[in-house]
Formats: C-alpha cells, sequence, structure tokens
C-alpha cells in the first residue's frame, strides 16, 4: 500500500479555492484579485533579480506626488501592476504612491466591487545596492453606488480592508497575506513559476528584545520617543532590566517581515523634520496594510495614540507615524506617548 498524501505544500491557487469553496471568507473576484496581484509580483520579482543586468537600475529622472526621485524600478513595478489588473473585471479603480490621483478601469473593461491601493516598489532606494525591496497592497471595497470612484472612495479607515499583503524579494520571494482570518506565508517556487503555501497562522509574540528605528532622528524625536529608546539602550542595568538589538534595513517590506517571522517592533514616529507633513509613511499603502496584517498577527499597531486602523484618512497620499508589532512593546511605547500628551 503506497501512501497517497503528498508532502508538498498547495499552491496559492488551491489555498484560495479552499478560502473561497470551504470558508466562504473570499468570493471569486477577491480570488481572481489576489491570484492576479501574485502573478504580477512574480514579474517585478524577475525584474528586480535581473538587477544590473536588466537595465533597470537607478533613476528614472522623474518625481513622484510625494516629491521622492522615482528609480526605474518603481515606474516599472507601477506598470505592471495596472497592466495585471486593468481588465480582469474586478476593480472599481487602482491608486499606487506612485501615481498623483486613482488610476480609473478604462471603459473598454468591465469593472468590479473592488478597490486596490498599493506601493509597487517599497524600499526603492535599496535596489541599487541589491537590498531586499517589496510591494505592499490593501484591498477595500469600493462604496456602493459609487460608478466613477475618485480619491474620497479611497478615504476609508483600514478596519475596512477586505485583504492585505506584501511581497517581499529577497533571498527568496516571498508572499505574506491576509483575508482577515490570520496570516499566511507563500515561498516562489521559481521551478514551478507558482507561490507554495510555506506558512499557516504566523504569530507574532507579544515580547521582543529587538527593535528597529532610524537612530540617526533621536535628537528630532519628541519626548516620549528618546524615554523609550533611551530605556532601551540602557540594557539590563536600565529600567527595562535587559538588553536589546538593533535592526534597520530602511525597507518597511523586510523590516516588518522579520517582525512577523520572529516578533520585534517597528517605529517610524514624527520628528521635528517631518511633523508638518503628518510623518513618514503613507496610511493607505504602506501603514494600514501592514498594520492589518500585524494584527491579524496577534500583534498591535498604532500611531503613538490610537490604533492605526481606526484612523479616518483625509487624503489618498496622507502620512502618519507607525508603531507596530510585539504587542506588550507597543502598548508600552503608546503608553508613553499617552501619559505625555497628558
Ligand atoms: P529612512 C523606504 O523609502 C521607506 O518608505 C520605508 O520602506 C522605510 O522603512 C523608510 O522609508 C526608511 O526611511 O528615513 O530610514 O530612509
Amino acid at each position: 500500500m503506497t501512501a497517497t498524501t503528498s508532502s508538498r505544500p498547495i499552491s496559492l491557487t488551491r489555498f484560495l479555492i479552499e478560502e473561497q469553496r470551504d470558508k466562504q471568507h473570499i468570493n471569486a473576484d477577491l480570488r481572481l484579485l489576489i491570484e492576479v496581484v501574485a502573478r504580477a509580483c512574480k514579474r517585478i520579482a524577475i525584474s528586480v533579480g535581473r538587477g544590473a543586468l536588466g537595465g533597470v537600475l537607478g533613476s528614472a529622472g522623474t518625481e513622484n506626488v510625494q516629491g521622492e526621485v522615482q528609480k526605474k524600478l518603481d515606474v516599472l513595478s507601477n506598470e505592471i501592476l495596472l497592466e495585471a489588473n486593468e481588465w480582469g473585471g474586478h476593480l472599481a479603480a487602482l491608486a499606487s504612491e506612485e501615481m498623483d490621483d486613482p488610476h480609473p478601469i478604462p471603459h473598454r473593461y468591465p469593472k468590479g466591487e473592488y478597490l486596490l491601493v498599493f506601493d509597487p516598489l517599497d524600499g526603492s532606494s535599496n535596489i541599487d545596492v541589491n537590498i531586499s525591496v517589496g510591494t505592499i497592497f490593501s484591498v477595500l471595497k469600493c462604496p456602493t453606488g459609487v460608478k466613477e470612484p475618485d480619491e474620497k472612495a479611497f478615504l476609508q479607515p483600514g478596519t475596512q480592508q477586505v485583504a492585505a499583503g506584501y511581497a517581499v524579494y529577497g533571498s527568496s520571494t516571498m508572499l505574506v497575506l491576509t483575508l482577515g482570518d490570520g496570516v499566511h506565508a507563500f515561498t516562489l517556487d521559481r521551478e514551478q513559476g507558482s507561490f507554495a503555501l510555506t506558512q499557516r497562522n504566523l504569530h507574532i509574540p507579544e515580547d521582543t528584545r529587538e527593535f528597529a528605528i532610524n537612530m540617526s532622528n533621536l535628537r528630532h524625536w519628541e519626548a516620549p520617543m528618546r524615554r523609550y529608546i533611551e530605556e532601551l539602550l540602557a540594557g539590563k542595568n536600565g529600567p527595562r532590566g535587559a538588553d536589546f538589538n538593533m535592526r534597520w534595513v530602511a525597507s518597511m517590506v523586510a523590516d516588518v517581515h522579520r517582525i512577523v517571522c520572529r516578533g520585534g517592533i517597528f517605529v517610524y514616529p514624527l520628528d521635528t523634520k517631518i511633523k508638518e507633513k503628518g510623518g513618514k509613511l503613507r496610511l493607505l499603502y504602506e501603514a494600514n496594510p501592514m498594520a492589518f496584517i500585524v494584527e491579524q498577527a496577534g500583534g498591535m499597531a498604532t500611531d503613538g495614540h490610537g490604533r492605526i486602523l481606526e484612523i479616518m484618512p483625509k487624503s489618498l497620499h496622507q502620512r502618519v507615524p507607525v508603531f507596530l508589532g510585539s504587542k506588550n512593546e507597543i502598548e508600552r511605547v503608546t503608553r508613553y506617548h499617552r501619559e505625555a500628551a497628558g
């Protein structure tokens, strides 16, 4: 009698079919949306993986709405995601860090019920030096009755997300996804050309000894931020009674992926340099999707005062402070900020 059970991991497609058929967590359009985004991320992974041989490193010579110089791969990744998602009939509109305004679905294609908002290539300043970068995406429902979604249709709190995920283009290419029922990781099988489920229900430990922050901004931080970090740096002889370690990739996807895998905290607080902008990271396509994933993995995500997912967006490219990761540390640093605010 030979064993018939396969030890091979299941594919993303089979995972999504089971989420739709067996758990009714998603419908056919959302399943198609996730598969289309995953396929686009495979194409981006190929371009990123070619490095200097692909002729797509360096600057595109243009700036995005943020006033940031666009890398050629920023523009290419954005185009790949637009082309992949325009024709499927699952979306009502798209929005991106790289585009000033939402991108309408061309009239020659049918519209669907979902809105997709994304950062096509986060951390792109690291591309030219071969450090991991990633794609971050968030899925919302288009408000009922809105036939031509404009910016206003996207201005929904993060609690309204129906799915979120990121692809991290590192030593392996991984897709980390939540549909609102846990966080699951898929690894790109380059021979098969498909994502295989490699971890179900990732969990962020409530405690950690690892923090991620850009320490060069210390002199610009508000008092509660300095208090929290100085306590960590004081180590086992300080008020925390333990030594802490620091990591900072300067690629949010890479830093958050490490936290989702083994715990830690990621902090990009307000500082005097960016205070008038509201923060560094963008709410709709960086903070919200990552906050959804982190909360679904048992972690916590605040802006220093309240849940990121409850922030009511005022504009498409709004920025917010971000504190996310291991629950007990985020509770502590958020308490320090609340106490300082009185
Ligand atoms: P800094 C990349 O540009 C990014 O948006 C995030 O991916 C990253 O966490 C952050 O900015 C890095 O900022 O100030 O350290 O360069």
